[in-house]
């Protein structure tokens, strides 16, 4: 039964989950001496992506972002993936809530 409630189940989300996944562009953010690389990465506009937050510093950041309302704590050396929803064509300004004096990003979606 086992076998079976499971091929149930990936011939169920196979087919819709596969072409959103495959579709999806992935934004990369790295932090390291308490900067943004790139300080201002770019990202489509009107559909959903992922972004992903990789920390290379040896202390926790807080990816945070008042318009993007997005507020991650990436482990030191750690890595977050982000779902983000579609968003209008604009700047939205993010920062790490943990070193605010260094850290000052844009994400750019045109
Ligand atoms: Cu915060």
């Amino acid at each position: 039964m086992k076998t079976a409630h499971l091929f149930a189940a990936i011939v169920l989300l196979g087919p819709i989950a596969a072409p959103a996944v495959a579709q999806q562009a992935t934004v990369r953010i790295a932090i390291k001496n308490h900067k943004f690389a790139p300080v201002a990465p770019r990202a489509p506009a009107n559909q959903p992506f992922t972004l992903v937050v990789r920390n290379l510093d040896s202390t926790p950041a807080e990816f945070e972002s008042k318009s993007l309302r997005v507020e991650r704590i990436v482990a030191a050396g750690g890595e977050v993936a982000i779902q983000m929803r579609a968003l209008n064509a604009g700047r939205y300004a993010f920062f790490d809530d943990f070193h605010i004096d260094t850290t000052e990003g844009e994400l750019i979606v045109q």
